[in-house]
């Protein structure tokens, strides 16, 4: 079934996405290929503003991240507007706020799903390694610059990827600063699978399309599950956050709310007392 999008919001640095048929996927794409989608604060505070818009709106089950163009998912942060302290945008103010994006990515309760064209490199690759799913192009290319270009990422984009390739890859990729083609990515548990070039979107489809077939909170515990091993206190506040969100919905943790408003004693002997 193809799929048609509509432009949800209107960036200079990036599209907002929702399918045409309100089927639950919503697409967001950094828009500067002349720059092979590399990110200046403008691109990250207008991603972080799409996928907070896609994690609040309930019609939306699965989120696509992509890159616009056949070259490049994304190629890290814009050295052009590199300054002393971070990436300077038309505030004048250095940042590092693609940490927060990375952040953001990990809580949001649904998942995010990369398609990589051509090259995900340095915070490129990291963007890509937060997401829940990737599926490569054939044309893609992985790898880490940091140490080439005077940077690095001490946090996920080094922890998370060790979890993913082992720890004696991930030394590799970043102390080398070596290139990988899709299928070397396949191999090392990086991406999900290669596709042909022209079957990215399509096959990004289909998977979302299964997953909206699925139970959208057993999905939401799944993930911060699978996240909570890594993420430290701060997994492990989204998960019980979501265990909290299971209760509120129960009768029984609405009749503490209840017996308060009506000032009354709450009647918690009924609710079962499960082995
Ligand atoms: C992507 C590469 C390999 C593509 O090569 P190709 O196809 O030969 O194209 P080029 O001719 O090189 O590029 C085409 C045009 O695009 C510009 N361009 C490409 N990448 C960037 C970029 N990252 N910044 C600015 N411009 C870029 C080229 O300049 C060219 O433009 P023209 O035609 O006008 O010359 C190749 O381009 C490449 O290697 N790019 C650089 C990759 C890189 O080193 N990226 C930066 C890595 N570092 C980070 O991402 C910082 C990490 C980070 O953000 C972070 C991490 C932890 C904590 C905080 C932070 C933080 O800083 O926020």
């Amino acid at each position: 079934m193809p799929i048609e999008w509509k432009n949800v919001g209107n960036y200079s640095d990036i599209l907002y996405e929702h399918d045409a048929g309100g089927e639950g996927i919503a697409k967001i794409t950094i828009n500067r290929p002349e720059k092979r989608n590399a990110f200046r604060p403008e691109t990250t505070a207008q991603l972080i503003e799409a996928f907070s818009l896609a994690r609040d709106d309930e019609s939306i089950g699965v989120i696509l991240f992509t890159g616009a163009g056949d070259m490049a998912f994304c190629s890290g942060g814009d050295q052009s507007v590199r300054g002393e302290g971070g990436y300077v945008g038309g505030d004048k103010v250095p940042r590092l706020n693609v940490l927060d994006l990375q952040r953001l990515i990990r809580v949001i309760p649904k998942p995010v799903i990369a398609l990589v064209a051509g090259y995900a490199i340095g915070g490129g690759h990291v963007l890509h390694v937060v997401c829940d799913l990737t599926i490569a192009a054939e044309n893609a290319i992985f790898g880490q610059t940091g140490p080439k270009v005077g940077s690095f990422d001490a946090g996920y984009g080094s922890n998370l990827l060790t979890r993913m390739v082992g720890d004696k890859k991930a030394r590799e990729i970043w102390y080398l600063c070596r290139q990988y083609n899709a299928q070397q990515a396949l191999d090392m548990g990086l991406v999900n699978t290669v596709v042909p070039l022209e079957r990215l979107e399509d096959e990004g489809v289909q998977w979302a399309r299964e997953i909206l077939e699925k139970s959208p909170m057993a999905l939401r515990f799944l993930k911060a599950a699978i996240n909570a091993a890594a993420d430290g206190h701060a997994g492990l506040q989204q998960l019980a956050g979501d265990a909290t969100l299971l209760y509120y919905l129960s009768e029984e943790a609405q009749e503490g709310k209840k017996a308060f408003l009506e000032k009354r004693k709450p009647n918690f002997r009924r609710f079962r007392r499960y082995p």
